[in-house]
């Protein structure tokens, strides 16, 4: 299988010490991931090929950003995202064909199911975001979004398997969709849709939701597109899954997959995590 053939995170890895935990702006709080020479990927994969990389000290966020860290935002810039600007978000509903995404008018980050379904709750992670809102936020916070790199090895904190607690799927450790298709979800996580951060374990370093919950946005093309020329105006890149990744249908709720999206696309399932420089964690807003 690709992942069993995976070499990952060599000694240099395990020197990271990434534990210690500050307060960042905007209340994001941040594991330290020191620099660092390893390897990312996996042998033969195409979108993320085994290959060496070094990277600069970085500070990460322990959870995805939430609907209050993206509230505050709007609060304080104004800002309109793609979703309310087009006037509609996708949506997956419980009881639909696999795949079978709907455009919902109104579906948007504060009713990311449309807004005839409940209002996103504060602790969840923000939603219907699209790649551009997701940079909009960042450059508001003082950081880019992760490289596909910077999450790969904070989301696989030293760990060589395919998910940061071993090789074998563990439907208590990560919200995706529970069952054969998405005509029916048996909950066995707990969660139909998004769930509160922090509702799982988090991995060796204190990354919460890694697995599952929502797709998290990462600069940088995977490497099959590149030969396309595809850009950074075009496509996002995707990491980790998320609550409607199921066994038949999404394959990226994972540490080694990486999927893309429309820049300018908002979709119920997608969100992002930051990460920081120093200066953003000393000079905290
Ligand atoms: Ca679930
Ligand atoms: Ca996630």
């Amino acid at each position: 299988m690709r992942h069993a053939a995976a070499i990952f995170c060599l000694t240099a890895c395990f020197h990271a010490h990434a534990n210690e935990l500050r307060d960042g702006p905007n209340g994001h709080k941040l594991i330290l991931i020191n620099a660092l020479d390893t390897q990312v990927g996996e042998k033969g994969f195409a979108k993320n090929p085994l290959r060496n990389i070094h990277l600069a000290i970085y500070w990460i966020a322990d959870t995805e950003t939430t609907v209050e860290q993206f509230a505050a935002f709007v609060k304080a810039t104004n800002y309109v995202t793609d979703a309310e600007r087009l006037k509609f978000g996708r949506v997956a509903k419980e009881g639909m064909a696999d795949w079978a995404w709907i455009s919902v008018e109104g579906a948007c980050w504060r009713f990311p199911h449309g807004p005839a379904q409940p209002a996103a709750e504060n602790n969840h992670p923000v939603t219907q975001i699209s790649g551009a809102d997701a940079r909009a936020y960042a450059a508001w916070i003082g950081r880019c979004l992760p490289s596909i790199d910077e999450w790969e090895v904070a989301a696989s904190a030293g760990s060589t398997t395919r998910y940061p607690w071993g090789d074998k799927f563990d439907a208590k450790k990560a919200n995706i969709w529970n069952g054969e298709s998405h005509r029916k979800n048996t909950r066995e996580d707990g969660f139909l849709f998004t769930s509160p951060v922090r509702s799982f374990p988090p991995n060796k370093w204190g990354l919460y939701d890694v697995i599952g919950n929502v797709f998290e946005y990462c600069e940088g093309i995977p490497n099959e597109l590149t030969i396309k020329k595809t850009t950074r105006d075009q496509v996002i890149a995707g990491r980790g899954g998320s609550w409607w990744c199921s066994s038949t249908t999404c394959s990226y709720y994972n540490l080694r997959d990486v999927g893309t999206m429309s820049v300018h696309g908002s979709i119920a399932n997608q969100g992002f995590r930051m990460v920081f420089d120093e200066k953003a964690v000393l000079q905290k807003k």
